[in-house]
C-alpha cells in the first residue's frame, strides 16, 4: 500500500475548456499536484457518450493536453494521459458493468438532465459512471477532486468498489472519496447563474468564458453578464443574487480571500458594472500567461506526444496488473 495518497481526477475534451473547469478542477489539481501520488486523465471515451464530430474531438483532446501543461501540470510531478491510450479502462468498464445493477444508473441526475437534453440517448451516455468508477478504482485511488456537479458519480463508485469487495470477499479496492474545493465548486454560467457554467453550452453567447477566448470576447461576456435590479455586493443566498454571488465566487476562487476581503475589495465599486468589469480583468490576466505557454507547447506537436507517451505507459503500469488481478479474482484465464 503507497503512503502518500493517490488523486485521480478526469477532464473531457468535449468543448472549450472553460473557466468553470479551472476553478472547479484545474486550479486545484495543479496546487496539490507535489503532495500526493496524481492521475490527470483526458477522459476521451467518456466523451463519445454523446456525438462527436471526430476531427474535432482529435483536436481538442490534444488541445486539452496542452492546456492542462500550460495551466501547470507538471509531467515530472503526476501522470498526464489519455484515457484511450490506456486499454485497462474500457475493459475494467466492462468488468463493472456485470456487477453494477441498472437502478444505480438510472438514479444519476446527470444522465437524467443531459439525456432529456438528446433526440436519441447513446447506452455510454447511461453507462459512462461506471467508466468513471472504473478509471478511479483501478488506480486505487483515495481521493478525486472534482467540481460538486460530479460528486453523485464519485459516490456511485465507492459503491461499485464496494460491493465489488463483498461480493469477492476481499478488501480488492480502495473506496474513494470525492474532494470537493471549498471554493470554486460550482462556477455557473454568466447568461443565467442557476445553469452550471459547462464547455457543451460555450457555444451559447455570454453563458461561459473560455481559457482561449479572446480578451475582449471575455469583458464582453463579463459586461453582459446577469445579475438583477439591486446594488449590493456582497455574497448571499437569496436566489436573485444568485448573478452577483457567482461574480463574487469567481473572484474569491482565484484570489483565494475569505468572503469578506472579498466584500471589501468591492467596497468602493460604483454598482454591478464595476464588479463585473474588475472580475472580468482578474479572469484575463490570469489566463494570459497560460495562453501563452498554450501557444508554445501547441508549436511543438512531437513533444507534446512524447508526454502524452510516457504518461500512458506510467498508467500502463499501475492500471493493467490491476485488471488482470481483477480478472482473476472474476473468473477469468488470462492468457499464458
Ligand atoms: N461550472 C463548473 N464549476 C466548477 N467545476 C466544474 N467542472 C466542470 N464545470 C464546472 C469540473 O471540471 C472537471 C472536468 O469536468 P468534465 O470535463 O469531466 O465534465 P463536466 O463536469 O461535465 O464539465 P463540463 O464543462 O460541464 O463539460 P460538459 O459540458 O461536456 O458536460 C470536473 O471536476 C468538474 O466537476
Amino acid at each position: 500500500m503507497n503512503e502518500k495518497r493517490v488523486v485521480f481526477s478526469g477532464i473531457q475534451p468535449s468543448g472549450d475548456f472553460t473557466l468553470g473547469n479551472y476553478l472547479g478542477a484545474v486550479q486545484n489539481w495543479v496546487r496539490d499536484q507535489a503532495e500526493k501520488i496524481n492521475y490527470f486523465c483526458i477522459v476521451d471515451l467518456h466523451t463519445l457518450t454523446v456525438p462527436q464530430d471526430p476531427v474535432q474531438l482529435r483536436e481538442r483532446t490534444r488541445s486539452l493536453a496542452a492546456i492542462l501543461l500550460a495551466a501547470g501540470i507538471d509531467p515530472d510531478k503526476c501522470t498526464l494521459f489519455i484515457q484511450s491510450h490506456v486499454t485497462a479502462h474500457a475493459e475494467a468498464s466492462w468488468l463493472l458493468n456485470c456487477i453494477t445493477p441498472l437502478g444505480w444508473l438510472y438514479r444519476m441526475t446527470q444522465f437524467k438532465d443531459k439525456s432529456q437534453k438528446q433526440e436519441s440517448v447513446l447506452t455510454g451516455l447511461l453507462d459512462y459512471p461506471v467508466l468513471m468508477a472504473g478509471d478511479i478504482i483501478l488506480y486505487d485511488a483515495h481521493e478525486v477532486p472534482v467540481g460538486d456537479d460530479q460528486k453523485q458519480h464519485v459516490e456511485l463508485a465507492r459503491d461499485i468498489a464496494q460491493r465489488f469487495n463483498h461480493l469477492y470477499e476481499q478488501p480488492f479496492f480502495v473506496v474513494p472519496e470525492p474532494f470537493i474545493p471549498k471554493v470554486g465548486a460550482r462556477v455557473m454560467g454568466l447568461d443565467n447563474p442557476s445553469n452550471k457554467m459547462s464547455k457543451s453550452f460555450a457555444h451559447i453567447r455570454g453563458h461561459a468564458v473560455g481559457l482561449l477566448d479572446d480578451p475582449k470576447e471575455i469583458m464582453r461576456s463579463f459586461k453582459r453578464a446577469k445579475t438583477d435590479s439591486g446594488n449590493d455586493i456582497i455574497f448571499s443566498d437569496e436566489p436573485e443574487k444568485a448573478g452577483v454571488n457567482n461574480l463574487l465566487g469567481i473572484y474569491r476562487s482565484i484570489t483565494q480571500k475569505t468572503k469578506e476581503a472579498v466584500e471589501a475589495d468591492f467596497a468602493d465599486a460604483r454598482g454591478y458594472g464595476d464588479l463585473k468589469v474588475r472580475v472580468g480583468e482578474l479572469v484575463i490576466e490570469t489566463f494570459a500567461p497560460i495562453k501563452a505557454r498554450y501557444e508554445s507547447i501547441m508549436a511543438d506537436p512531437a513533444e507534446l506526444d512524447k508526454l502524452l507517451a510516457r504518461g500512458a505507459d506510467q498508467a500502463r503500469q499501475v492500471a493493467q496488473p490491476k485488471l488482470d488481478q481483477m480478472k482473476e479474482i472474476m473468473g477469468l484465464v488470462l492468457p499464458r
